[in-house]
């Protein structure tokens, strides 16, 4: 394995890219009128707390699987991805409308959903099975939209909340594409050993109209992945990716409030290497050759790309 390369989360300062946006661990610049630059960083967030250490690269980890799910899912659904630059961890996208809803599939029971669950036999209008167990598969995979709180937090609307904001076909549409996004990459995951419980997908229109996929795409940070070999319905699952964390986190006595402690040497390579099996398990491709062109997980190389070089052209 060749060492870690650290690069700043930010591109080198260019006073043409103009920053559009940021998350908690990733940020949006933009290049162009038609084009954004999404740029992710090593930081990782536990009990929803930025850390002060961070997991070399984590960022590029995220974005080869998104790039991977990007190529594969463009049967279904077009997408925003045109290039992963050499650095691993920045995508060059085109610039949608997004629209304000986040597309939230779930195939088991965790989380929110379980909560609202607990509370109401319900989640997001969906009648479940009377005693279901945290953690438990769903009967078939639900779609439970969600907004942005003024809180910065996700939050949980009904079917017709998120029709009042998209309309009823949109969101008609996105349910759709968004099941079969998700039914693609809980197979694929599971052949792997890794359950993709949860994920949220966020779409928007290009100015053809077209519905296109965006974001970030079935990762450990949009998602849940967790280890099949020690599912047990019934309690809450290990995070593939972020277990060392939490339990190192919560050995310290953390309160997890902010800020959050520094991470041991030992978490801190525990924790990228499960990130890099996470990749490898699921893309196939060895994490050293990502890193030599990023543009393997496009199954396409750099040399003698095909057609318009656009992954997500329709
Ligand atoms: C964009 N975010 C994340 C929507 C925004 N391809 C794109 N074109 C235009 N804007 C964005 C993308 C992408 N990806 C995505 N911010 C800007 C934040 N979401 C939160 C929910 O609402």
């Amino acid at each position: 394995m060749p060492e870690a390369v650290q690069t700043p989360a930010t591109p080198p300062p260019d006073p043409q890219v103009r920053h559009v946006a940021s998350g908690k661990v990733r940020e949006i610049f933009e290049l162009d009128a038609e084009r954004l630059l999404l740029v992710a960083s090593d930081r990782i967030s536990v009990f929803d707390v930025v850390l002060p250490t961070e997991i070399p690269d984590k960022g590029r980890v995220l974005t080869g699987l998104s790039g991977f799910w990007f190529a594969r899912t463009r049967s279904i659904c077009p997408n925003h991805l045109l290039e992963l630059r050499p650095d691993g961890r920045s995508t060059e996208a085109r610039r949608l409308t997004m629209l304000p809803v986040e597309c939230v599939v779930r195939g088991y029971l965790a989380g929110s959903g379980w909560k609202d669950y607990l509370r109401t036999g319900t989640t997001s209008g969906h009648a479940l099975p009377p005693g279901m167990l945290e953690s438990q598969r769903l009967p078939a995979p639900i779609f439970t939209p969600s907004t942005k709180a003024r809180t910065g937090h996700d939050e949980n609307i009904s079917k017709a909340q998120a029709a009042d904001l998209v309309g009823a076909d949109v969101l008609e549409r996105v349910e759709r594409l968004s099941i079969a996004v998700y039914e693609l990459g809980a197979e694929h995951a599971a052949a792997q050993g890794i359950i993709l419980a949860d994920t949220k997908f966020e779409f928007g229109f290009d100015g053809e109209g077209r519905l296109v996929l965006a974001d970030e795409v079935m990762t450990p940070d949009s998602s849940r992945f967790w280890p099949a070999d020690d599912y047990e319905p019934g309690r809450p699952q290990a995070s593939f990716d972020k277990q060392y964390v939490r339990d190192y986190a919560e050995s310290l006595g953390w309160d997890k409030a902010y800020p959050g402690p520094e991470l041991s040497e030992d978490v801190v390579a525990g924790t990228r290497a499960r990130y890099v099996e996470a990749f490898e398990r699921i893309t196939g491709v060895p994490f050293t050759a990502y890193l030599a062109d990023p543009a393997v997980v496009l199954g396409r190389g750099r040399a003698g790309q095909g057609g318009s070089g656009l992954v997500g052209e329709a």
